[in-house]
């Protein structure tokens, strides 16, 4: 055993000083095997596709708009960029998929509202999908398995019906911590009137009220444009920090950590770091640097709305760099 590997057994075996460990199934599952023979049909799903191209021109048309918008629209869009964003990185994504914090229920109700706005599915469906995304990643049963290219990570994923070994695998996910949140099962149920009033009818209507913006600018503006941005910012997770950046951590995995996308998707984009330690609620080892999504999580903590966050040491971050990182490569 290397030293490396001693340091991280130790942690794993002391009582004393035993690692944040995963809670729920996001661990990659080195047993999964792709079935051999024919690869199935892709099956285009039109109505996304027409979807999600016109979405895309009425988010272009909503920037050509953004000089004749006022300041405080400007303004407004932003805040509604920072709510929704926080609605999938600090719930969808930390809170609820990998549970590397808990939220006391006022702040799981805000996180609830919050990812109504970002309008990427329920809850449920996004911590499910994205539990199979870690456990399973760059295989067919990853849902947007980046081997296949970026356009399929990014957006095509959901512009194809699912690859059977996605479902099969998804089906067999223990999920009882999903089910048993009040919150997530009631955005799941009203979701769709949720996303109507959040995602779109708020965002256009507080700035025509309150300051006399144009219905116009309001709805392209600060609903479609900010939306269509959240979730680019989102799908660079999937795609760009995929493919792009350098991985200190482990480099047998495709993660890697990205700077723009860190900077786009508010301190999601050290995937390398983050696929390594899912459960280490900073996805991050430099804490709220380009951070914001931290930063928010400690300051809930500060209020007493949060607590119980997860972290990895930094002796078991090293043994893990010398171990797996791309420096042993270097200097072996
Ligand atoms: C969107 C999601 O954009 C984005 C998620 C991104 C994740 C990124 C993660 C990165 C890390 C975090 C970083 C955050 C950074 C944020 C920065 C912010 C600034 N397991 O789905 P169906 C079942 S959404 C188990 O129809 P098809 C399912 O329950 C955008 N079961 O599959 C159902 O069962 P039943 C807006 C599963 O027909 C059956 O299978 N939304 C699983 O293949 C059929 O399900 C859209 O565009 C699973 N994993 O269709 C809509 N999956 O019949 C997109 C499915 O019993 N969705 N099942 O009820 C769709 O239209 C469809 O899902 C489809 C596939 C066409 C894609
Ligand atoms: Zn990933
Ligand atoms: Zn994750």
């Amino acid at each position: 055993m290397t030293e490396a590997e001693s340091v991280e057994q130790k942690h794993k075996s002391s009582n004393g000083n035993v690692p944040p460990e995963s809670s729920v199934e996001d661990v990659f599952d080195h047993t999964y095997k792709e079935k051999e023979g024919p690869k199935p049909h892709r099956s285009i799903v039109w109505k996304n596709v027409i979807l999600m191209t016109i979405l895309h021109i009425g988010a272009l048309y909503g920037l050509l708009l953004v000089p004749t918008a006022s300041t405080s629209t400007l303004l407004w869009s932003f805040v509604c960029f920072l709510i929704s964003a926080l609605g999938i990185t600090a719930g969808a994504h930390r809170l609820w998929s990998h549970r590397s914090y808990k939220a006391s229920l006022p702040l799981r109700i805000f996180l609830g509202v919050a990812n109504s706005m970002a309008f990427q599915n329920d809850i449920f469906e996004w911590a499910r999908d994205h539990r199979v995304h870690h456990k399973y990643s760059e295989t067919e049963a990853d849902p947007h398995n980046a081997v296949r290219g970026f356009f399929f990570a990014h957006i095509g994923w959901l512009l194809v019906r699912k690859h059977p070994d996605v479902i099969e695998k998804g089906r067999k996910l223990e999920l009882t911590d999903l089910k048993a949140d009040k919150v997530v099962m009631f955005q799941r149920k009203y979701y769709k009137l949720s996303v109507l009033l959040m995602c779109f009818f708020v965002p256009m209507s507080i700035p025509w009220y309150l300051w006399g913006e144009t219905l116009w600018v309001a709805f392209y503006v600060p609903a479609l444009l900010r939306y269509t941005l959240v979730l680019n910012a989102t799908w660079l997770v999937n795609s760009a920090a995929h493919m792009w950046g350098n991985r200190p951590y482990d480099t047998t995995i495709n993660p890697r950590e990205n700077r723009f996308v860190t900077f786009s998707a508010i301190g999601e984009g050290y995937h390398n770091y983050h696929h390594t330690f899912p459960y280490d609620y900073a996805t991050s080892e430099f804490g709220c640097k380009l951070n914001l999504t931290t930063c928010f999580i400690d300051f809930m903590c500060f209020l007493g709305l949060a607590k119980d966050r997860k972290r990895v040491s930094k002796e078991m971050v090293q043994a893990r760099i010398q171990r797996t990182g791309e420096g042993s490569y270097r200097s072996g």
